[in-house]
């Protein structure tokens, strides 16, 4: 029932800071919008493994394959705990998965861009992950419970991704000449992709504003953005790498760094389907989701005869 009166006292819960819970009554666009954008947020942790995943066999040491296999592993997590909390709005994992893999659900635009050499790896932890915390830690006060705790163990998780990139790309940056080249290379191809994770201008954004209304986000998309510059400029500095914007200046009226127009065509090519990688993810994604089909039917089957021998016990 969608009467004036409840829809009322529901922004008024939300006004108050108050959590919504699965059970509450809560707007159907509230319900659609949670699902469009947690699953989204679910889609991209698991693709998200694949960039990374291309370089565990070729990672440079023990050392550093044990950590790249237990980021990667990670990323896995963080996809179940959101697509959990996405089940608690009453739609089945199956379905958000299939409308992703055969259907138009999106997953974030940085995913489609290949992983040319080991630094990007690097890169990825330090500038993917870190503007990944920027948006989180916004996410971890959201209004919806199970999305904002998911939230909170997530962005322990990226914490840890955002330093041993840095620090796996600081080392590459004081060694070698061509070490350092590759660093700064991997910094130039991400740099602009990882401002367009942060979404749209907001004056393009079609959800800002209602998801905002609603304590979903507390921040713009450009708010957000700004406080990642913000926070790299002088971390790019502090190892010595450039970035990739000849704008970039600081301005002491603000308190912040202003930065150079971001090429937003390409982003909207890219979340067309046209991103240099995006056929080969959706592909991977595919092929892994039929081929598991007889481990979903297995371990059905497996719960379905636990719960008969519960019941016969019982
Ligand atoms: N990529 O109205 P807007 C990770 C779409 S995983 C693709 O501003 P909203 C990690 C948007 O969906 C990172 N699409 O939307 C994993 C909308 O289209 P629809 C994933 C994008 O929801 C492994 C349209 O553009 N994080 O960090 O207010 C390893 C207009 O946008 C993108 C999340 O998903 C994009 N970048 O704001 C390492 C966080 N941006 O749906 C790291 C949760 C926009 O109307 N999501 N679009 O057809 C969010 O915070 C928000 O949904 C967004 C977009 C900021 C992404």
């Amino acid at each position: 029932m969608e009467t004036k009166e409840y829809h009322k006292k529901f922004q008024e819960r939300i006004d108050n800071g108050e959590t919504i819970e699965p059970k509450d009554w809560m707007p159907e666009r509230y319900r659609k919008q949670l699902i469009r954008m947690m699953s989204q947020h679910a889609h991209s942790e698991v693709v998200g493994m694949l960039p990374e995943g291309n370089w565990i066999e070729r990672a440079p040491s023990l050392k550093r394959k044990k950590i790249l296999l237990a980021k990667v592993q990670d990323e896995a997590g963080h996809g179940l705990y959101i697509y959990s909390a996405v089940e608690t709005l009453g739609i089945a994992r199956r379905e958000l998965v299939e409308d992703y893999i055969y259907g138009n659900a999106k997953y974030s635009s940085i995913f489609n861009y290949p992983t040319l050499t080991y630094a990007d790896i690097c890169v990825i932890g330090w500038l993917v992950d870190g503007a990944a915390i920027v948006n989180q830690t916004m996410l971890a006060r959201s209004s919806y419970g199970p999305y904002a705790r998911a939230m909170i163990r997530i962005c322990k998780e990226e914490s840890f991704h955002q330093k041993q990139g840095y620090e796996m790309l600081a080392k590459m940056a004081s060694g070698t000449p061509e070490q350092k080249k590759m660093a700064q290379d991997a910094v130039n191809r991400w740099w602009w992709p990882t401002l367009m994770m942060f979404g749209p201008p907001d004056d393009e954004s079609p959800n800002n504003a209602e998801l905002i209304k609603w304590g979903v986000k507390s921040k713009t998309n450009d708010e957000l953005r700004q406080s990642f510059v913000d926070r790299t400029v002088m971390e790019a500095e502090a190892i010595g790498l450039e970035l990739p914007d000849p704008d970039l200046n600081y301005n002491k009226e603000t308190g912040h760094w202003e930065f150079g127009e971001i090429p937003w065509d390409e982003f909207w090519e890219v979340i067309r389907g046209n991103g240099p990688m995006n056929r080969e993810r959706i592909r991977a994604r595919r092929k892994a989701y039929e081929e598991g089909a007889w481990v979903r039917e297995a371990a059905a089957e497996f719960a379905r005869k636990q719960k008969l021998n519960q019941e016969k016990a019982s």
